[in-house]
């Protein structure tokens, strides 16, 4: 009796712990730029559920994806290790193998062993499948989400722009008919589909840039499809059905501490809002996007208020990488800008080696736990990590996380002080060094402006810009401070040669 009592208090108490735990939900916007809402100083633009999460908590404003690109920021917010540390973590080919290793405990893992049920809800782009041969797409996909700590997954394989248009569920594309099959290729035409290229007159716009090959719902992607008909997804209703896919996650596991990585495919090209959004921000279809955006957080929030969860739920609205205006379509994203600026005070944009590139919104709320305001503390997303370890309780073993820290105080607001150094990595692999004030770019050869009219920040010098003073980077300082570009250059060598991050 005795030893059953005992055991029924374990369980209760056990159960009491996991319960207690807070959820976390995590929305990862793609390209949104730190001026892209109206919390960061926007004014052309309003995003008013955006600006809820900020009202109630805190609003960072030196927070950094690790890369200004996709696939390496999100690679480094879920394995806690910068990306450039391993081979194959550029921008993934949609045909890509899964760029993960299986066997190491990510961010979600290491929460489903602290008792969570974790999901990943919208884009993927991390690859998917092994081997050269690629994803097995008319069978079971994997390894993905679910071999990489992952227990539900709803997602697009790779990006908007990029083929295969169809969305996977748990490892099996969603309505795939087995008597038609889907085949993927990136070298040459497969399927019967038309092209942007051979039939330009079935777009609904026009391709820039290479995204000229299947066409799939009017709009031409990058790499070729074909079957698969009954699976195609239609952009227009893309937000609606993964807004709804992170809502029914949560409804299930209400009872249970859960992890929900919502990555949005917004405000990703292509831009193809929902007509309800058409028209609505004055500002085009890349502004009309963001109130899309804007939208699939109000769901969200909605749906925690609902549930009662709101309280013992931690909320983070981020972005993968700074903003790009047009990329891939010419979907009028310069001409309707109306004065607006994506990149707020910040030089460059996606790709870009300077701030914009990397230094992206970064709101975080936790009702009761997080006083609302601001905070400057220099933080790169790889810290989440170690810091929700530290949240949840979990011990990291050596190898877990190695560019990740516990700065856990700083992204609950009760310390100011955040890292002493991060790595900004860009599109062309160009590193850059933030220490306190000071930011370091590598020296690249390479276009001072890229095709689609952002600057990248290449220099064959090197580069040393004072942030606190300079926060646009437009005064190098590298020739007058000789002492400081070389001590920021050996922290740079000493980390590509594996040394650890300085926290
Ligand atoms: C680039 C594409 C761009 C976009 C990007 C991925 C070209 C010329 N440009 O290679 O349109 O798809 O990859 O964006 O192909 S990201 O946010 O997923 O990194
Ligand atoms: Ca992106």
């Amino acid at each position: 009796m005795k030893k059953y009592l005992t055991s029924i208090f374990i369980l209760a108490s056990l159960s009491l712990s996991a319960k207690q735990k807070p959820n976390i939900v995590l929305i990862y916007a793609d390209d949104l730029g730190y001026g892209d809402i109206s919390a960061n100083g926007a004014t052309k633009i309003k995003t008013p559920n955006i600006d809820k999460i900020a009202a109630a908590g805190l609003n960072f404003s030196n927070v950094h994806a690790s890369s200004s690109t996709c696939t390496p920021s999100r690679y480094s917010i879920l394995t806690g290790k910068y990306a450039w540390r391993q081979q194959g973590t550029k921008i993934a080919p949609g045909d890509a193998a899964l760029i993960i290793p299986t066997n190491i405990t990510t961010l979600p893992g290491m929460l489903q062993k602290q008792g969570y049920k974790t999901a990943a809800v919208g884009k993927w782009h991390l690859g998917l499948g092994e081997g050269s041969e690629g994803p097995n797409w008319n069978g079971e996909i994997k390894p993905g989400p679910m071999e990489v700590g992952f227990s539900y997954d709803f997602i697009m394989p790779a990006t908007g722009d990029r083929v295969p248009c169809v969305y996977i569920e748990n490892r099996r594309i969603v309505n795939l008919n087995p008597s038609d099959p889907i085949s993927v290729n990136y070298k040459e035409k497969v399927g019967n589909y038309p092209t942007g290229k051979e039939n330009p007159e079935l777009l609904k716009m026009n391709y820039a840039l290479g995204h000229d090959n299947t066409i799939v719902n009017g709009i031409s992607r990058i790499g070729w499809m074909g079957g698969g008909k009954d699976a195609l997804w239609t952009d227009e209703d893309m937000a609606a059905t993964l807004a709804s896919k992170a809502v029914g996650f949560m409804e299930r596991n209400k009872k249970n501490p859960f992890f929900l990585y919502f990555a949005t495919h917004d405000i990703h090209v292509p831009h193809v809002p929902h007509s309800q959004f058409l028209g609505k921000s004055g500002l085009g279809l890349r502004g009309d996007a963001i109130l899309q955006l804007d939208w699939q957080v109000g769901k969200v929030l909605r749906a925690l208020d609902s549930l009662g969860l709101t309280k013992n739920t931690i909320v983070i609205l981020s972005s993968d990488n700074g903003p790009a205006i047009e990329d891939g379509y010419e979907d009028g994203g310069y001409k309707n800008l109306n004065g607006h600026t994506p990149a707020g005070p910040y030089r460059g944009g996606k790709y870009s080696s300077f701030e914009a590139g990397t230094r992206v919104p970064f709101i975080i709320k936790w009702p009761g736990k997080i006083a609302p305001g601001k905070s400057s503390a220099l933080l790169s997303q790889v810290d989440l990590y170690t810091s929700f370890a530290a949240l949840t309780g979990y011990k990291l073993s050596p190898d877990d996380a190695p560019d990740s820290f516990n700065l856990l105080q700083a992204f609950l607001g009760k310390s100011k002080i955040g890292r002493s150094s991060l790595v900004e990595h860009a599109a062309n692999q160009t590193l850059g060094l933030i220490s306190g004030n000071w930011k370091y770019i590598s020296p690249a050869n390479g276009p001072k402006e890229n095709k689609n009219g952002i600057e990248t920040g290449n220099d064959e010098s090197p580069q040393l810009y004072r942030l606190d003073a300079d926060a646009g980077e437009r005064k190098n300082l590298a020739a007058e401070n000789p002492i400081i570009v070389k001590k920021m250059q050996d922290e740079l060598k000493a980390l590509q040669a594996g040394g650890r991050s300085r926290k």
